[in-house]
């Protein structure tokens, strides 16, 4: 039975019911009761395997389709009346040509199935920070896993009353045909489409779709902005809470930085970090005309492999109830799951992510290198006390890295705004042995949005120099790179929990506490400035010199790359004036 008497989406759920025509229809209502039973009914089908309770209570494993593992860039589409209005970086369809074909593969892909409505709301439910949707789905891994990552249930339609504004969302799963799989986005009718996938990213429609790309072009209508950043706090020994938002493209460990834990020495002295989100941050003005953060989302959809004790044991700990895995080992022996990377000791009877018989002596992997989990914020150890805010956490810093082995400094801060919005519009990371395809090859992966901007990235980069007018406090921009090589390919920085040291000091410039030494590319550190203390073995002065080199020379190469990657908007007449005078300047300090 409908839990809501809203018309506006009473409407559209009997369109979509005509359209899929599933069998059942069944609205979520977020009771634990309901809830239990589908976890039941997936595991009778085989979608779940419920996993040993003891160790891991309420926690479950799901196989996706071998085809159908990862977001799928080239599939995604952003359909706006016209091509400029989604710009160059994203892939376009016209409109009513993209429907016909959805309809198409939509008509009575539900027979036979039963159709859940799920009412979610990104942020607090009945915030005005919030924002609700409707997704529809056949799949109840996506329900499941929609719980865990949202506000999900009929307090959502009671607190939404009959405002007629929503994200419809909808999802089917078809026949999983990648050849059919479309992830369409339709920005001015606040519509996601998804069909053909059951992985998470192309099917928990709140997340990427709705907080990323429907809600960026929903934030340049309304003046604020939807950014793929992490948000933490830094609480000093006086009981201090500094914020920083910071955006990473995908393999740079912003899960890792979003939950680090300070080293010894820090510690000690009485130093805390929270986490508030791992992945993204809605932002606004607030009245006192500072920057305020939310994270719209309500779990972690965590990259599996690699994390451990040493490298996040928050993320860890995340995961010991309640989360939902994809793709990973099956430990048969005692009922549990395992990754590459979680510890030395690979189970010896176990499925690998394919619900093949295992065995890691063959050399192949366990678990897919994209496999995940789905656990609840709050059961991270060091969820920020601010998690569940209406309002958010005042931000002070953006900070922006890639994974650049030469040309980018540990640390340097943007002249002012406008530079600030350059720095993260040149925003690069090189790729690694880990991923297919050559090494070391540059990508540009503006703020990290580039698979994620639901309109044109030139009126983004345009959008962001708007806020950056209308905010009278505006947060400090700041540019690192963990990721710097010496000329034998060792990393020279020690990275993880030692990370704090450089964020030690962003804060004190977000607060004008230390100076600075005055470069070609923007501020930076005295060497003194950054506290080695405890890990003077590792980084000795010399090393550290060499992690605050500008080497002019690459910079002046890293020009020519910036000026190919901005020329694919000049075509749509998007690149604001001010990114390229930005460019121009640099280039001037450099040959000076
Ligand atoms: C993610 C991503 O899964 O950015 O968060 O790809
Ligand atoms: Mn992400």
């Amino acid at each position: 039975m409908a839990l809501t008497k809203n018309k506006a989406i009473l409407d559209w759920v009997n369109d979509q019911i005509a359209l899929c025509q599933p069998d059942n229809v069944v609205w979520i209502d977020g009771s634990e009761e309901q809830i239990e039973d589908l976890r039941k009914e997936s595991v009778e089908s085989g979608e779940m395997f419920k996993l040993n309770q003891e160790l891991l209570p309420g926690c479950y494993l799901h196989r996706t389709a071998v085809n159908d593992v990862a977001r799928v860039e080239h599939r995604t589409f952003i359909c706006t009346p016209t091509r400029k209005e989604a710009g160059p970086t994203n892939n376009w369809m016209e409109p009513s040509e993209m429907r016909a074909k959805l309809n198409a593969l939509y008509d009575g892909c539900m027979k036979g199935r039963t159709m859940y409505v799920i009412p979610f709301s990104m942020g607090v439910v009945g915030s005005d920070f919030s924002k609700v949707g409707i997704e529809l789905t056949d799949s109840i891994y996506v329900v499941l896993n929609m719980i865990i990552m949202t506000r999900v249930g009929k307090d959502v339609l009671d607190a939404h009353g009959d405002n007629p504004q929503f994200t419809k969302g909808l999802h089917a799963k078809a026949d999983i045909d990648e050849e059919n799989r479309y992830i369409v986005h339709f920005p001015q009718d606040n519509e996601i489409n998804s069909v053909n996938s059951g992985y998470g990213g192309n099917v928990l429609l709140g997340k990427k779709c709705l907080a990323l790309r429907i809600a960026s072009y929903l934030g340049k209508n309304e003046g604020w902005m939807a950014e793929h950043m992490l948000i933490l706090g830094i609480e000093n020994p006086e009981g201090e809470v500094r914020y920083l938002a910071a955006a990473f493209p995908s393999a740079c460990g912003k899960t890792n930085l979003a939950m680090l834990i300070p080293p010894k020495e820090y510690l000690d002295k009485g130093w805390k970090v929270w986490c508030v989100g791992d992945d993204i941050a809605w932002l606004r003005i607030g009245a006192d005309g500072r920057l305020w953060a939310v994270n719209p989302e309500n779990g972690f959809f965590g990259v599996a492999p690699g994390t451990n004790v040493k490298s996040n044991y928050n993320a860890l700990m995340s995961t010991k109830a309640n989360t939902i895995f994809t793709n990973v080992v099956h430990n048969l022996d005692n009922n549990t799951v395992w990754w590459e990377g979680l510890d030395k000791n690979p189970p010896t009877n176990a499925v690998n992510w394919k619900g093949e018989k295992w065995d890691h002596t063959d050399g192949s992997k366990g678990a897919h290198p994209n496999s995940r989990f789905t656990a609840p914020a709050i059961q991270c150890p060091v969820i920020s006390p601010e998690f569940e805010s209406p309002k958010g956490v005042p931000i002070s810093a953006f900070v922006f890295g890639g994974r650049r082995a030469k040309t980018a400094p540990l640390v340097y801060e943007s002249f002012d705004w406008e530079h600030g919005v350059f720095v993260g519009s040149i925003m690069a990371s090189e790729t690694t042995a880990a991923a297919a395809g050559q090494v070391g090859v540059v990508r540009r992966d503006p703020m990290a949005m580039l698979p994620f901007c639901g309109y044109n990235m030139g009126a983004y980069f345009n959008h962001w120099l708007d806020m950056g007018n209308r905010i009278p406090n505006r947060p400090k921009i700041f540019n690192v790179n963990w990721f710097r090589l010496d000329d034998e390919g060792h990393f020279i920085w020690p990275g993880f929990g030692d990370n704090m040291r450089v964020l030690h000091w962003i804060m004190k410039r977000a607060f004008d506490e230390v100076d600075a030494v005055e470069t070609e590319i923007g501020y930076m550190p005295y060497p003194e400035d950054i506290n080695l203390n405890g890990i003077e073995d590792e980084v000795s002065e010399e090393v550290l010199k060499d992690l605050l080199s500008v080497d002019k020379k690459m910079w002046m190469e890293d020009i020519e790359s910036i000026r190919e990657f901005y020329s694919k908007f000049d075509e749509f007449g998007t690149l604001p004036k001010e990114m390229s005078d930005q460019l121009n300047a640099l280039e001037e300090r450099l040959k000076n």
